[in-house]
């Protein structure tokens, strides 16, 4: 749906921090609610001042005052006014907090999402139709998320200038293949290895924002979903598939509306279903 839900979610990611509940029909920002009042929170880690955050602004507003004269009959008076512009306001609507929380942009904080597919083979190597709607079963592969211990798309933050392919061929390798913990040499022979599967271009599956339980009113994650899909699966089902970086494991899952999975990454596996008219 429209409606963000855990970007709603009742207590804040990695704090103590209850968000002001947001009932479903006042999430948008159209919707008067002048009593709403939601809570400040940037976390510590934020604040801190890493390279990979924006500097501390103050308020998530930008005020504007103006002086404005009336006249009334003989006499002049002075008044001042002030507007407040809200600028980096999230686009799908109230979340409950204000600051950063835990992203480190004002605006939009920009992702990339690796789905790496095949499919689900039985011994003899023929596809496995799914028992009920009778179509061909898809295996993305998964990580659970330290943070949260949600399974999810091995995604990541998009490095500054960085292009979007080079972000889902790395995050990939690190978080799916421990890229990180490995020695230069080995990082070269992986590279040989995963280049063929992420030299095609991939299917753009989703592009924009996305329902992440860190939103706020003024930060979001937003990502560009890619598919890679290995039609015969004999050069993915080789990867030595091993959990790296914010990922505490890693496995291949079947692709299945009934799977849960983290912020809004079940809505772009259905995509990719839906694009490869595989079982949902
Ligand atoms: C989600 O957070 C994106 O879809 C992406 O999967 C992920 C990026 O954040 P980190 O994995 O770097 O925390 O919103
Ligand atoms: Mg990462
Ligand atoms: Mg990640």
């Amino acid at each position: 749906g429209v409606l963000h839900v855990k970007s709603r979610c009742p207590q804040y990611p990695g704090s103590q921090v209850k968000r002001c509940p947001v009932p479903d029909d006042k999430v948008e920002w159209s919707q008067n609610w002048p009593e709403y009042s939601p809570v400040s929170h940037t976390d510590p880690a934020v604040t801190k001042k890493p390279k990979w955050a924006d500097p501390e602004i103050g308020a998530s507003y930008l005020s504007v005052q103006i002086i404005y004269r009336l006249s009334t009959k003989n006499k002049y008076s002075n008044s001042c006014l002030t507007i407040y512009i809200s600028f980096f306001r999230n686009p799908r609507g109230r979340t409950g907090v204000t600051g950063r929380g835990l992203l480190g942009r004002w605006g939009p904080n920009h992702a990339a999402d690796p789905i790496v597919t095949r499919w689900k083979m039985d011994k003899k190597g023929a596809k496995m139709p799914h028992a009920v709607s009778k179509r061909p079963i898809l295996q993305f592969v998964s990580i659970k998320r330290k943070d949260c211990g949600e399974w999810a798309i091995p995604g990541g933050m998009v490095d500054p200038g960085e292009q979007i392919s080079l972000t889902l061929q790395r995050e990939f390798s690190e978080e799916a293949l421990n890229s990180l913990a490995m020695s230069a040499s080995d990082k070269t022979k992986l590279h040989a290895r995963i280049t063929n599967l992420f030299k095609s271009p991939g299917i753009e599956v989703y592009k924009g924002y996305v329902d992440d339980p860190r939103n706020t009113d003024n930060a979001w994650m937003e990502t560009v979903a890619v598919n890679f899909h290995d039609e015969s699966g004999d050069s993915v089902s080789e990867l030595p598939l091993q959990a790296g970086d914010d990922a505490g494991q890693v496995q291949w899952v079947d692709v299945d509306s009934s799977f849960p999975l983290y912020a809004s990454h079940s809505s772009f596996l259905e995509r990719v279903a839906k694009e490869r008219s595989a079982h949902w």
